[in-house]
């Protein structure tokens, strides 16, 4: 991959500003610092490696080079409409998750689905994770930028390094090779396709029909530790229309988990 390559698959899409990097500490951090420039909406920056990878809450993201994709995307005012309530917000993560699911199932024919709020799965393995950050000015919204990363050979996969989730990656199910390149197109034409519906029903339903483990029992997580016990132990029963999980749990109460420092894992998991 190189900046003219790049440029030449992205050409008819309606890119803002873009970047090839061959490594950097985060593509979001460099995002954020192009949001203060003045980037235009839909600005991309792509790194071949990633030194300083950002999960949630701190924690890290392995990008490893010539094995995975790692971006960042920058949406201005990112709703269709102009005045958007700060509930909407969480759509931008189930925006990057819904269109990294559906250019997968598109593209590959595969089976993956989206663990609430963040993960994409293939076969309960982690393939890829989503960040979303908001730039706020005063109450503005000014921009959100949505970082992807995404698994594509077996290389990508971090060895030595204590995972929160069993990882893959896409090589492993596709059983031919995966062009990072067109991936990445096909990304990015989910992200333009679902980016108009945001604000519609049918984006909560889409997301909400990709969800792993619908309809079966998970515990939900607080903060980063391996040994925690589950704050509830519910059964994914959908979303909110602000993209809040809705949980069945065990006394017959529904109770709505706000992404926040919540992880979930299914319960059978849990036993092992
Ligand atoms: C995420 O956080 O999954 C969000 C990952 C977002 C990465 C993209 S890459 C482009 C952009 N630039 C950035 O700096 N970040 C974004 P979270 O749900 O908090 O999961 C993080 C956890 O995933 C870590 O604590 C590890 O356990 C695990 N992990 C780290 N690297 C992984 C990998 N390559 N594959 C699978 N799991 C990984």
């Amino acid at each position: 991959m190189d900046q003219e390559t790049l440029e030449r698959f992205l050409s008819d899409l309606p890119m803002g500003w873009v970047k090839y990097l061959e490594t950097v500490g985060s593509t979001n951090n460099f995002a954020s610092r192009w949001v203060k420039e003045g980037a235009l909406d839909f600005s991309l920056v792509v790194a071949n490696e990633q030194t300083a990878g950002k999960g949630r809450l701190g924690r890290k993201w392995v990008t490893l080079p010539d094995s995975a994709l790692a971006f960042s995307l920058i949406l201005k005012n990112p709703f269709p409409e102009q005045s958007v309530p700060n509930a909407f917000i969480p759509r931008i993560t189930g925006l990057g998750a819904l269109a990294v699911c559906t250019a997968i199932q598109k593209d590959y024919q595969l089976p993956v689905n989206i663990k609430w709020s963040n993960d994409l799965l293939i076969d309960g393995h982690k393939i890829s994770g989503i960040l979303a950050e908001a730039r706020w000015r005063g109450d503005e919204l000014t921009a959100i930028i949505l970082g992807i990363g995404i698994n594509i050979t077996s290389d990508s996969i971090p060895q030595g390094y204590s995972l929160n989730y069993p990882a893959g990656a896409l090589e492993q199910y596709t059983g031919c090779s995966v062009d990072r390149l067109q991936l990445l197109v096909s990304v990015l034409r989910e992200i333009i396709h679902w980016r108009a519906l945001l604000q519609e029903n049918v984006f909560i339903d889409a997301w909400e029909r990709n969800l792993a483990y619908k309809n079966e029992w998970v515990g939900v997580f607080q903060g980063n530790g391996h040994n925690d016990v589950p704050i509830y132990e519910g059964r994914i029963l959908g979303l909110n229309p602000d993209g809040a999980l809705r949980l069945g749990l065990r006394d017959g109460k529904e109770k709505s988990v706000y992404a926040g420092d919540i992880r979930i894992r299914p319960v059978d998991m849990l036993l092992k």
